[in-house]
């Protein structure tokens, strides 16, 4: 299935809705349901604005101009271009971060897969010692993909387990070790001050680890994840953010708030619940699958 069909809702939300406001012919009454359409797919008060405003001025001069050349030229302007993400250190440490439920687990194990595609090694490491069975939901998915784990048990020290993952992949000579936490709320001071910790404990570990920090927000709570997310970064400095579950929503506009927002890369996406629906994310092809070309 292509990305277009797994952001069908999103793109329903978008491309059909305008499609059909838009077909009636263009005055403020058409402008007034496009921002609704355009508010209702979460792309911001903000954003929303910017797009009526070009609209308004484009359609001004040329009443003939394309609604949708128009958004698709401004949506990609808006979300910066990715440099692709790459690491000298041997292992590259990457850990995950996000509130609970967000896609953390599934989001490693899909990475590792496509790290392993690459033809490079990774180990994935268990630092989720809060729920029952977080080690062996991360095992199971070893033993589907054929990757190497480091479990832990319930309840002991998440650093003391990292520092083991970091240590183990550096002396089985792995390209890269992804760390596994348990999900947490901001407001959790308590646990928000632990993954501070499990953060240096990585840099003693090996130095300039964690080499980056991925936050997962769950795309279906939109652009509400946003306040969450920039808790998370006053406790530890997030690198890349992954946007899970955009399969479930029509709410895909909220990628180009979360991107404006945090100033942060949006590094993948996730698009379904299956071994293969982590996507690079890349502006360009994801403005195209919600609102480019013809059904
Ligand atoms: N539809 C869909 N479901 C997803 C996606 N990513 C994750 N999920 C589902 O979301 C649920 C939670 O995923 P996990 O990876 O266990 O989330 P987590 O953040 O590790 O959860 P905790 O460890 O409990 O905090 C699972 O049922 C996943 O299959 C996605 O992109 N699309
Ligand atoms: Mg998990």
């Amino acid at each position: 299935m292509n990305l277009r069909e797994k952001l069908k809702k999103s793109r329903d939300a978008l491309n059909r809705k305008l499609g059909l406001v838009f077909g009636e012919g263009v005055d403020e009454n058409t402008l007034e349901l496009a921002e609704e359409i355009l508010l209702a797919s979460d792309l911001g008060w903000e954003l929303t604005e910017l797009v009526l405003e070009r609209f308004r001025k484009e359609f001004k001069l040329n009443r003939d101009s394309s609604w949708k050349v128009i958004l698709v030229d401004i949506l990609e302007e808006l979300l910066p271009e990715n440099k692709s993400w790459s690491s000298d250190a041997k292992p590259a440490v990457t850990m995950v971060v996000g509130v609970n439920g967000a896609g953390k687990t599934t989001t490693i194990a899909r990475l590792s897969q496509a790290i392993t595609r690459d033809g490079h090694s990774v180990l994935m490491g268990c630092a989720d010692t809060y729920r029952a069975a977080a080690s062996e939901q991360l095992a199971l998915w070893g033993e589907r993909l054929g990757i190497p784990v480091h479990t832990s048990i319930e309840g002991t020290d998440p650093g003391s387990v990292t520092f083991d993952a970091i240590k183990k992949a550096q002396t089985l000579k792995l390209d890269h070790v992804i760390i596994d936490t348990a999900g947490r709320l901001p407001t959790q001071k308590g646990l928000m001050d632990e993954l501070s910790k499990v953060y240096r404990v990585a840099g003693k570990a090996m130095e300039g680890a964690p080499h980056r920090v991925l936050l997962v927000l769950d795309g279906t709570v939109g652009q509400n994840a946003l306040p969450q997310a920039q808790q998370f970064m006053k406790f530890i400095p997030v690198t890349d953010i992954v946007v899970t579950k955009l399969d479930g929503t029509a709410k895909g506009g909220s990628v180009f708030a979360m991107a404006r927002e945090l100033n942060l890369p949006i590094r993948y996406i996730g698009v379904g619940e299956g071994a293969d629906d982590l996507v690079v994310f890349d502006g360009r092809t994801f403005v195209e699958a919600i609102v480019g070309g013809n059904d």
